[in-house]
């Protein structure tokens, strides 16, 4: 496989999250990744007190400088921004580089924005959504994106509602990540191609940071190799279950991801199509 993807978020020093997932899961499915910090904090959120270096002023050095280079990606992951005026920035740097974008709009979880996200980051946000390829929200960010009440167990008319919604903002595709139904856990989406589509496996009923940021990379890993929207969802949710499965206990330093990484990289050794471009 091949490709160069540049991986948008922020650096949490410790707590496996963000870049610190980005970069080794897509290392493992054979893909190229740059970053671009958006902040660098000693912890995630997810950790009282946390020291953060914001990088909102430096965002437009950095990426005037791969322009100056003739640099450029295959496609463009955005995760985590740390200030919602990044959002502005950030839309910038998909004009010039994002030519398949995959946005993960992180703000919250479990109904709540995270520990430090302001209120204004939804509306933010929003304005990135048209510059998307694929957004994949949880049920949480799906709701604040859309204005639609938060259900911890959506049912299909529902998420049919949440997923118009966010087409409704302008991306391409949307897959919506963490669905709960009674003992199982998936996503829904919609896409161009495959119209509307679903995928349930059993839950393993521990709460970990950084599974959408694993979901996030290996989709788009396995999006760059060819695969649909749908199957390229099933792929990075198969392989969060396996690595919340290989996590001892919770702890906010997250999913044991590091033994499932072979796994990820057998299943993309066949035939694939790689989304890579000839003027890169
Ligand atoms: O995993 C999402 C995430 C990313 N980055 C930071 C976070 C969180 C969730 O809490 O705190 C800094």
């Amino acid at each position: 496989m091949s490709g160069r993807v540049l991986s948008i978020q922020d650096l949490s020093c410790v707590g496996r999250c963000s870049l610190t997932v980005a970069l080794p899961v897509l290392s493992a499915m054979g893909v190229e990744c740059a970053v671009l910090p958006t902040a660098v904090l000693s912890t995630h959120t997810g950790f009282p007190g946390p020291q953060c270096l914001d990088l909102t002023d430096r965002l437009a050095d950095f990426s005037a400088h791969w322009a100056q280079q003739g640099i450029c990606f295959d496609a463009v992951e955005v995760g985590y921004l740390s200030d919602p005026a990044q959002a502005r920035l950030v839309g910038d740097i998909l004009n010039r580089f994002g030519k398949f974008v995959v946005l993960d709009p992180v703000m919250g979880d479990s109904g709540r924005l995270y520990r430090g996200i302001s209120p204004d980051h939804p509306e933010a946000l929003k304005t990135l959504c048209k510059q998307a390829d694929v957004l994949l929200p949880n049920v949480t960010e799906a709701a604040l994106l859309t204005g639609l009440p938060y259900r911890q167990e959506p049912e299909d008319d529902f998420l049919q509602e949440l997923a118009q919604g966010l087409l409704a903002l302008g991306p391409d595709s949307v897959l919506i990540t963490g669905v709960r139904r009674e003992d199982k856990v998936g996503f829904f989406g919609i896409s161009p191609s495959d119209g509307s589509f679903s995928f349930f496996e059993d839950y393993v009923p521990r709460s970990l940071h950084g599974t959408g940021d694993l979901f996030a990379a290996a989709f788009t890993g396995a999006w760059m190799a060819g695969r649909s929207v749908p199957e390229a969802g099933a792929l990075a949710a198969r392989f969060v279950r396996r690595c919340v499965s290989a996590t001892g206990a919770v702890t906010p330093f997250g999913a044991s991801f590091e033994a499932v990484l072979p796994w990820l990289w057998q299943q993309l050794s066949g035939p694939e199509s790689p989304k890579s471009s000839k003027s890169c």
